[in-house]
């Protein structure tokens, strides 16, 4: 296969993943991966991955009957901290089938219409933040309020009271600590010295994992002491649902692990879609005129009202301005998929069972085969109704594919489409002219340093 050009003996391609910007190594195979074509590999030391950024070899991967979801070095580091929760689970492991079937019920249109006030209420809190702010706010970690207060109210009754402190929630640090600790302890192993290094990191890491554990502890046992067995939210499910089936229940470890899984991955990913999708209304005036003219259709003229649960559906531009953000800026840019038997990729890469790649939406997301010769470019009619049928299977996945695909994508999509119809009804919004997208990369996709100055607006029928 195909590498990137300098690699070297030893640490293979590792000054090319971080040549630019160390901490953007997405960013950076994004911007130069192009002339490798469609699908290549990179080294370091002993590790190999294999990365496709073609649309035709990415359709293929999504092909359930021959490939699957692999864990890719990076996802399983993060097993030292969520095992086999949802997210980080080989399928083959029982927990997932068992985790799956009991909670999927906690993500149904019907378990939505059940959060659907209480996501009325965290937006609520963050549109009076943004209501008294007479400086510009920072968009990213508001929104991450937003998103942590709404995992953690409609799945576990948990109250981070987000809104009334300055800066983030501890618990946000904190889990990303816990998290960069296996991840770190992955890649110093490797290294000379590495254990070293290792223990250096050890104290504040213990202290962090202390703080999660309690956290935990805490959601557990106030909800057992209420005795409300009747609740049937994401924990209610967890503490008390039983397979159709078997009768089977999660053992308290893996709740442990689910609970960290949901509070992760319910909350980045969705705060970096809704700043993504921020940053380009705030950057496209006649996109958000076209969202402010649909939010005034259904909401009316009272800036107040809010979306009922039927009307989130309704907002089928907002809805193709946050598609279209995904597609740029897919918040988890890749997912890992190899062969279930030994088989050859497009009749020309031959893969056995212990083989995968790694599927880059971010890079397949603007393939000009599928997206045409201005892929780059913001433009929602491209998830005009016609023009995805127009488009072959499997061209678009921010939520992954098939049965390991995002369990969450409903909840993401209705919290998501309700904060940005507020928005755009509520208030009209311009990015600083001098600000440039910049991008952090953490577990995820989000960006940097973005303010915006929220003017409110007028709604007109
Ligand atoms: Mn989510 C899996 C993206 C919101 C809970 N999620 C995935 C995958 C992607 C993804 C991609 C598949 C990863 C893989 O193949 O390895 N998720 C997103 C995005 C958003 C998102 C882009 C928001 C936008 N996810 C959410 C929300 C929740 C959630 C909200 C919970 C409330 N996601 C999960 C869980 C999984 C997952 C749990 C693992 C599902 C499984 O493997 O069975």
């Amino acid at each position: 296969l195909p590498h990137p050009p300098g690699r070297r003996p030893v640490i293979g391609d590792l000054a090319t993943i971080f040549r630019g910007d160390t901490r953007k190594p997405v960013q950076n195979a994004l911007r130069t991966s192009g002339p490798l074509g469609p699908i290549y590999e990179i080294k370091v030391f002993r590790g190999k991955v294999v990365i496709v950024r073609d649309a035709e070899l990415a359709a293929e991967l999504c092909d359930e009957s021959r490939f699957e979801k692999k864990l890719a070095p990076g996802v399983q580091a993060l097993r030292e901290t969520a095992g086999d929760g949802l997210f980080t689970a080989y399928t083959h492991e029982p927990n997932w089938r068992l985790a799956h079937d009991l909670l999927r019920p906690a993500f149904t249109r019907e378990a939505m219409k059940g959060y659907h006030q209480t996501m009325v209420d965290a937006a609520d809190e963050l549109i009076a933040l943004w209501d008294r702010s007479d400086r510009p706010v920072p968009v990213s970690p508001n929104l991450t309020k937003l998103t942590l207060e709404t995992i953690g109210r409609t799945s576990f009754s948990k109250d981070f009271g987000s809104f009334s402190r300055d800066g983030q929630d501890p618990f946000v640090p904190a889990m990303a600590r816990c998290l960069k600790r296996g991840q770190v302890r992955g890649a110093f192993a490797a290294l000379p010295f590495g254990g070293a290094l290792l223990r250096r990191g050890r104290q504040p890491y213990l202290d962090a994992k202390a703080y999660i554990d309690a956290l935990i502890d805490d959601i557990i046992a106030e909800r057992l002491a209420s005795h409300d067995t009747s609740q049937e939210d994401l924990l209610g499910l967890m503490l008390h649902a039983a397979h159709e089936e078997t009768g089977d229940h999660l053992d308290r470890l893996n709740i442990r692990r689910q609970i960290i899984t949901f509070l992760v991955a319910g909350h980045e990913t969705t705060s970096g879609a809704l700043s993504f999708a921020m940053y380009y209304l705030a950057t496209n005036p006649q996109v958000r005129a076209k969202a402010a003219q649909e939010a005034d259709a259904i909401l009316g003229p009272d800036p107040d009202s809010v979306p009922t649960f039927e009307q989130v559906a309704k907002f089928r531009y907002i809805r193709r301005v946050l598609d279209e953000s995904l597609r740029l800026w897919p918040t988890a840019p890749g997912f890992a998929r190899g062969p279930v038997k030994d088989t050859v990729l497009a009749g020309r890469y031959p893969m056995t069972t212990d083989d995968w790649c790694i599927v880059m939406s971010l890079a397949v997301h603007r393939d000009p085969k599928v997206w045409g010769d201005d892929p780059d470019t913001f433009d929602p009619d491209r998830f005009l109704p016609a023009a995805v049928r127009a488009r072959p299977a499997h061209t678009y996945f921010p939520f992954g594919t098939g049965e390991r695909s995002c369990i969450g994508r409903q909840f993401a999509l209705h919290e998501a489409v309700l904060l940005l119809a507020r928005a755009c009804h509520r208030y009209d919004f311009a990015a600083d002219p001098a600000y440039q997208l910049d991008i952090a990369e953490r577990l995820t996709l989000m960006p940097d340093g973005f303010d915006l100055t929220m003017v409110r607006r007028t709604p007109r029928r």
